[in-house]
């Protein structure tokens, strides 16, 4: 076999890169080609993307991917879930892109759950009242610019968009779709109840589409005119979840700013148990059921971190503040993952020192103890979602199977599988970019399906099992 290159363009909420897989007879290798920081701006009490200055990072990426890989086959693109931007017909944005961390939603959320019609919803689409899902967010934005109805003729969510900017498609996929709850829980479509519900016009969304498709050749970057672009799961935990192999009874952790804990399945969950859970009916870019439960990640830690005046500043200075975490003794309060307060504040040492506080615990003193109280607190998080999934589904799990930048913190590993009891395997694989380029593979006619390509990178993969404390 001819050895096939292909570039992941994987953009996250706080760090974006380009990778380049080479597909062969050997399996997969990755190449980083460009990497770079990501972040929201607040303008008075708003947040938003500098959506411009993030398109000129992937040109960046790509045109590094053409240099080194002259016989680059094709790109694709993923990013995090629900943002999005509204374009006229010309293609021309008619509004600012916010970011998902934006509190404009939250008067609209209240009302929902006020209302009880958050249970409509749930059982329309299969996602819980998140303040940041797309159709909310429409609903905030056409309530406050009403004339935007006019204006608009076209959204599409964030990989949608960069999709077309590179090769002058329209398409709305389906997994990136079901981030924003605008699906149908049940078939593949747009859920016409959900969007009239928020005064969302039909016509600003079409199919949705099925990954794995051609969408044109790259338009507008110089060397780029034979480099296909090619329809991937645009949501990056989607192609996270699609790159773990499977195995067992597996639950799966997509862990970085979120801990994604659920699972592939045939069924949606629904129904009381599942709207309790609050589980959310993501799809894969096949369109098959994803259901997860969105737990607040690393994001804690990144923010804390992002503040203090001597923050490490290399993976060797983490490794050392993490080595001294796991020597302190347990925190005897640990936080409340689901406080709404730790979802964007100013400040999140003092909004975890608050939480703390009302439970009559005392705030930490530097950041190995930090560390260890978010390690602690988020693997309670995980190992409560995982023991609540295994009543709702009756399913029994022997193994947590986790991936992501947050697979590599030894501590929070340790620690999930101390708290739930469970082995966790940790893979060493680049998820999110190994599910991209699947797709890549799949549009390009080289592979033939995905579990052929699953197979064969479990054969190299590298992985770490962590036993539960007091278990052999
Ligand atoms: C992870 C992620 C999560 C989604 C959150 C917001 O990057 O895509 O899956 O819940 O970001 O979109």
């Amino acid at each position: 076999m001819n050895k096939v290159h292909a570039a992941a363009i994987d953009l996250g909420a706080t760090s974006g890169r380009v990778i380049v897989g080479t597909w062969s007879d050997d399996g997969l290798e990755l190449t980083e080609v460009h990497r770079f920081p990501n972040a929201f701006h607040r303008l008075n009490d708003n947040d938003y993307w500098d959506i411009a200055s993030l398109f000129s990072q992937v040109r960046k990426g790509l045109a590094e991917a053409k240099r080194l890989f002259p016989n680059l086959a094709s790109c694709g693109v993923d990013t995090w879930g629900v943002d999005h931007v509204l374009l006229d017909k010309a293609g021309r944005l008619t509004f600012p892109m916010h970011a998902y961390r934006d509190q404009r939603t939250e008067p609209l959320r209240k009302r929902l759950i006020d209302s009880g019609d958050d249970r409509k919803l749930y059982d329309w689409t299969g996602l819980p009242p998140i303040n940041y899902n797309t159709a909310l967010q429409l609903g905030e934005t056409l309530a406050a610019f009403p004339q935007l109805k006019e204006m608009a003729a076209r959204v599409l969510l964030l990989p949608d968009y960069f999709n077309y900017l590179l090769s002058g498609q329209m398409c709305n996929e389906v997994s990136i779709a079901s981030t924003g709850q605008l699906l149908d829980l049940h078939g593949v479509s747009f859920s016409e109840q959900t969007l009239e519900y928020f005064g969302i016009p039909q016509g600003w969304f079409e199919g949705p589409a099925k990954a794995g498709m051609k969408l044109g050749k790259v338009r507008g970057i110089e060397g780029l005119e034979d480099v296909e672009t090619i329809l991937v799961p645009g949501h990056d935990t989607s192609c996270a979840f699609e790159a773990i192999p499977k195995t067992g009874n597996d639950i799966f952790i997509s862990a970085g700013t979120w801990l994604l804990t659920g699972g592939l399945t045939a069924q949606p969950a629904q129904g009381e148990a599942a709207y309790k859970l609050g589980v959310s009916n993501e799809r894969d870019g096949l369109g098959g059921y994803r259901p997860n439960k969105i737990l607040l990640g690393l994001w804690l830690l990144e923010q804390l971190a992002s503040k203090l005046p001597n923050k490490p500043k290399s993976g060797a200075e983490w490794d050392a503040v993490t080595d001294q975490a796991a020597d302190l003794p347990a925190p005897k309060v640990l936080i409340d993952c689901t406080d709404e307060l730790l979802f964007n504040p100013e400040d999140m040492k003092a909004a975890i020192d608050e939480n703390l506080r009302r439970q009559g615990g005392t705030p930490p003193e530097n950041l190995a103890q930090y560390m260890r109280l978010i390690c602690d607190s988020l693997a309670r998080s995980v190992a409560n979602t995982v023991k609540q999934f295994g009543e709702m589904t009756g399913e029994h799990f022997d193994n947590i199977a986790i991936v992501g930048g947050g697979s590599k913190n030894q501590l929070l590993c340790q620690r999930i599988a101390d708290a739930s009891s469970l082995p966790v395997t940790s893979y060493n694989l680049e998820g999110t970019s190994v599910g991209n380029i699947g797709y890549q593979l799949l549009g390009l006619g080289v592979i033939e399906n995905l579990d052929v390509y699953r197979a064969k990178i479990a054969q190299g993969i590298n992985k770490h099992v962590y036993r539960p404390a007091g278990l052999s």
